[in-house]
Formats: C-alpha cells, sequence, structure tokens
C-alpha cells in the first residue's frame, strides 16, 4: 500500500510540540497508534503527549508503563492546549467520535492530520490519510513509520502497532484479516513481540465481574427475524449491580455475534443518563454502518456504532426497526 507521507513528514518534522489522541472509548487501535507513534517521535526528539477524551482501558496497560496517556480534563488542560502547534487524529472518522477533547480543539485552529482506515472518513483535517483497505490504523501508522527509517522501530513501537492490528482484525479472523495484515504481523515479529502474551493481556486478564455480567446478558438476547437478529441492553443499573465499569464491556456484542445462525447483534448499552451507545456487529451478509449513519452514527461495513441521547428504551424502538429491514433484505 502506498500513500503520500511526505506533507505529513514535512509537518512533524518543524512541530514543537505535538498532540496524539483518538476516538472516545479508545480501542486496541487508537491506542497503539497513538502509543507507536508517541514512542517513535521520543526517538526522533520531537515532544509529543497523548490525550484522551475517554479513560484508559485496563487491558492495554502493559501498551503504556510509562503512564504517559492522560485523560483531558477540560478545566484543568484547556489552556494547555494552546502549547501544541500539531494534532494527530487516529482511528477517528467523525468528528464527533473525538469527545469533549475534540470539541475544544476545534476552537483552536491547531494544524491537525487525520490517519484513519474507516469508509467515508468525514473528519475536517489539514491533512488526511485514510485508506479502509488498511486492516488498522497502527498498519498506517507502521507504514509511515517505515517511510522514515526502519531504524526507529523497536519492540515497544511493534507490539503497538501489532494490538491495533489483532483487535481491529478480531485476532486475525475477520474479513479484514486480509494478505497485507499477514505481512504486516509478521514482519513485527522481527521485533521479538509475544502473540500469545499480547493476546492474554488484552483478551485473557477479564474481571470475574465483567464475565458474570456476560452471563446475565446471554440469558436477556432477544432474537429475531429468524434468530438472524439479536440484541441486548444494558444499563446504568445493570453495570452497578454487576460492579462493572464502563470500559469493560467491550466485546460483548462480538461475542453475541458468534452465536450460530445470528447474522447481526446489536448492544444497547446506557453510558450516561439517557445516553445510549449502540453498537454493531456483522457476520458479513448486512452492513451496520448503513444503520449507523442513519442515527448520525458510523464505523466500518460489519463493526459500527453510534450514540443516542434518549431511554434505552425509545433508543431501542427506534433503531431495532433498521436493524429488522435490513435483515430482512439479506439475499437467499
Ligand atoms: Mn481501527
Amino acid at each position: 500500500m502506498q500513500h503520500n507521507w511526505k506533507p505529513i513528514i514535512s509537518q512533524l518534522k518543524s512541530a514543537g510540540k505535538i498532540l496524539l489522541t483518538t476516538h472516545v472509548n479508545p480501542d486496541g487501535d487508537g491506542i497503539g497508534s497513538e502509543i507507536a507513534m508517541y514512542h517513535f517521535l521520543l526517538k526522533m526528539n520531537i515532544i509529543s503527549e497523548i490525550i484522551n477524551s475517554s479513560a484508559f482501558p485496563e487491558e492495554y496497560a502493559f501498551l503504556d508503563p510509562e503512564k504517559v496517556i492522560q485523560q483531558y480534563i477540560p478545566e484543568r488542560d484547556f489552556e494547555r492546549l494552546k502549547e501544541f502547534d500539531l494534532i494527530f487524529i487516529f482511528d477517528v472518522g467523525g468528528i464527533t467520535r473525538t469527545g469533549i477533547l475534540g470539541d475544544d480543539l476545534a476552537r483552536l485552529e491547531i494544524p491537525s492530520i487525520c490517519i484513519d482506515h474507516h469508509p467515508e472518513n468525514h473528519i475536517v483535517c489539514d491533512y488526511k490519510v485514510v485508506d479502509d483497505k488498511a486492516p488498522s490504523t497502527t498498519c498506517l501508522v507502521y507504514e509511515l513509520i517505515k517511510e522514515i527509517g526502519t531504524e526507529y522501530i523497536d519492540k515497544q513501537i511493534a507490539e503497538a502497532v501489532y494490538v491495533g492490528l489483532m483487535t481491529d482484525t478480531g485476532s486475525f479472523r475477520f474479513e479484514n484479516a486480509n494478505k497485507y495484515a499477514f505481512r504486516v504481523a509478521s514482519e513485527l515479529l522481527e521485533y521479538d513481540i509475544k502473540p500469545n502474551d499480547i493476546f492474554k493481556h488484552v483478551y485473557e486478564s477479564y474481571s470475574r465481574q465483567r464475565m458474570a455480567l456476560l452471563g446475565t446478558v446471554l440469558q436477556t438476547v432477544h432474537y429475531e427475524n429468524d434468530e438472524k437478529l439479536a440484541w441486548f441492553t444494558i444499563s446504568r443499573d445493570d453495570l452497578k449491580r454487576a460492579g462493572v465499569q464502563l470500559d469493560e464491556i467491550g466485546g460483548y456484542t462480538d461475542f453475541i455475534r458468534s452465536i450460530k445462525g445470528v447474522e447481526v447483534s446489536v448492544m444497547f448499552l446506557e453510558i450516561d443518563l439517557n445516553k445510549i451507545r449502540v453498537s454493531f456487529r456483522s457476520k458479513g451478509k448486512v452492513v451496520v454502518n448503513q444503520i449507523a449513519r442513519k442515527f448520525g452514527g458510523g464505523g466500518h461495513f460489519y463493526a459500527a456504532g453510534l450514540t443516542v441521547e434518549n431511554t434505552l428504551e425509545k433508543v431501542t424502538l427506534m433503531v431495532l426497526p433498521e436493524a429488522r429491514k435490513a435483515i430482512e433484505q439479506i439475499k437467499q
């Protein structure tokens, strides 16, 4: 894959201080991109900071032993944002996904660069490299670093790139686990990373409470359309009762999709009072970002989402008819 990195390279080389950020509820790809870029810039003697709108999910702590990732607190950090003269936004297809930090940055007119792999990326930036054929954003970051010099890549950078690749390809089993994905993975192995250890950190470190709540969810899944559609809700009360943090819920929708016969799984998660995050996962017959887009969301063809302000019940009543319609259109 060839992209024009030249404008980015000249901008980062002349920058004084760079801000690195990703989407709300960051995943392995967003965090991996930030960490890879941060350590690469450090080696180039370019100062950068990673600041995100959301808290840092525990399962990625191993990627950041120095604890360089910060969470944005407007009252404390807003003035400080003016110190940055370049912003990198990773893995973000639309500005609403950058959360409160994105809103504040929009007021400051700092030059920005977006590196992303979402189809129909519509974020407004000064420069963008967007490629929906890239299995992860970290693959694009890796390509950028390679363009400047492979000598900058070390184990920590390779691990961060690998985490984005592993999580966004569902551990190399989704449709985007293409030749390119495996080629990058095999190149990363040259840096002595341990896929088995990385897998254990990310996917085998769940709390008992999280797994117990998943058990409850499994018993309350609603099946419709000949069991091709599976949906479930999680309220703030459910989380509180189960003793589970919001950022531990990642992966539930993938898990429900794995049930035989299910084509689309949908989670309705109450992330705040009357604020609902809807996540879609599809096995490949239904393009779910089209459903998400009807409500102002977006994402990948088979993994997409949206956030709406309303009650859990109202949001299910609003979104499910569109999901049912999409499933009815599956060609036999
Ligand atoms: Mn991604």
